[in-house]
């Protein structure tokens, strides 16, 4: 039985990734689906995410019918191995019709391809039963202000957004803000602006977020209170737990790499709210580091994992009457060290 009984867990495919980055190629060869989803299982992990094309290949090219069919039989697959699809992504970023975004393309055309892809995307995550879909806006931004109007995006974002929910009543859209790279500034770039828009969509009780903790740093926020704010809502419908150091690129780290007392943080207000006790998975959207050897290329999920668990004993057994002793004092020079003796194992 799991440590956690509370909490299921949960990668994509694309964690399971190569080492390429701008400047280099792969590092690691790269392995077959089959081989994710055995190496998933064998981690003890619950579930899987999906984008669209994670779940039907060369998506593009085929017809709805196979489309379906396809995805029916990778249902059958997950089935016999016991594993649930956490949620499906359309991967708006790859296609030539999304290079100028997609639902905020200056091209009708194109974003007319990006809705009905997403129309498709709640078809295959019907058949792979989940009725969540999660939203990164990856291109919906500018690389420079006067290519678009903001406020032109705003109200072309929530049209997509009624387009899919008028598509199917049951599903629910988890918007993951990021607040750049690929795009010099997104659109949504925050919990604050995604469950804002949630708002003005035609079903704001269907549409929710997603906060990944990388995202929220690179926002210059503390990924715990986005947590704690979007908890509020009972809005967050999935977490992307990760690290990341500062102001950089988009790391994807093993779970508190970075900063474990940020990490610990998280752990505690997904404790404290109870996050996972409507269903809510942990995902780990973390990668390898690229100097990491083939053998050794599972390590970032077991390892984010084990930290998870350990960090989710610390929370529980945080000194809290101490902790609120402290506080009520003002004592905030020994809570800090007592939160770091805690974590130090003194
Ligand atoms: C990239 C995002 C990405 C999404 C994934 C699911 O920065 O974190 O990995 O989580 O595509 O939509
Ligand atoms: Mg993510």
């Amino acid at each position: 039985m799991a440590k956690n009984p509370r909490y299921r867990f949960c990668v994509g495919p694309w964690n399971f990734s190569e080492g390429r980055d701008p400047y280099g190629p792969e590092t690691r060869p790269a392995q077959s689906f089959d081989w994710k989803l055995g190496a998933l299982k064998e981690l003890g992990f619950d579930g899987m995410m999906f984008h669209d094309d994670d779940a039907v290949p060369d998506i593009d090219s085929k017809s709805p019918a196979q489309v379906l069919k396809e995805a029916k039989e990778l249902k059958k697959r997950l089935d016999g191995e016991g594993i649930v699809a956490e949620m499906v992504a359309p991967r708006l970023w790859f296609h030539p019709n999304t290079i100028d975004g997609a639902y905020t393309s200056n091209d009708a055309k194109q974003r007319r391809y990006a809705i009905d892809r997403s129309k498709q995307c709640i078809d295959i995550a019907n058949v792979l039963g989940t009725d969540l879909i999660v939203l990164w806006l990856a291109r919906e931004g500018t690389y420079l202000r006067e290519s678009k109007n903001g406020r032109r995006s705003t109200d072309l974002l929530v049209e997509a957004l009624d387009a899919m929910l008028a598509h199917d009543k049951r599903i629910r859209l988890a918007i993951e803000p990021k607040p750049n790279e690929p795009m010099d500034h997104a659109y949504i770039p925050t919990t604050g602006h995604a469950l804002a828009i949630a708002q003005l969509a035609m079903a704001p009780a269907r549409v929710g977020c997603l906060i990944e903790s990388a995202h929220a740093i690179l926002a210059g926020l503390d990924p715990a209170d986005e947590i704690d704010f979007a908890m509020t809502f009972g809005k967050l419908w999935s977490v992307h737990l990760n690290d990341q150091n500062g102001l950089k690129f988009d790391q994807d780290k093993p779970f508190g790499s970075a900063n474990l007392r940020v990490a610990f943080n998280q752990v505690r207000v997904l404790e404290r709210t109870g996050y996972g006790k409507n269903g809510e998975f942990v995902c780990f959207d973390v990668h390898p580091f690229r100097t990491t050897k083939p053998e050794h290329s599972l390590k970032h999920l077991s390892n984010s994992r084990e930290t998870f668990e350990r960090l989710v004993a610390k929370a529980r057994s945080f000194p809290e009457k101490a902790a609120q002793k402290l506080v009520a004092d003002r004592n905030y020079q020994d809570l800090d060290q007592l939160v770091l003796n805690h974590l130090m194992g003194s």
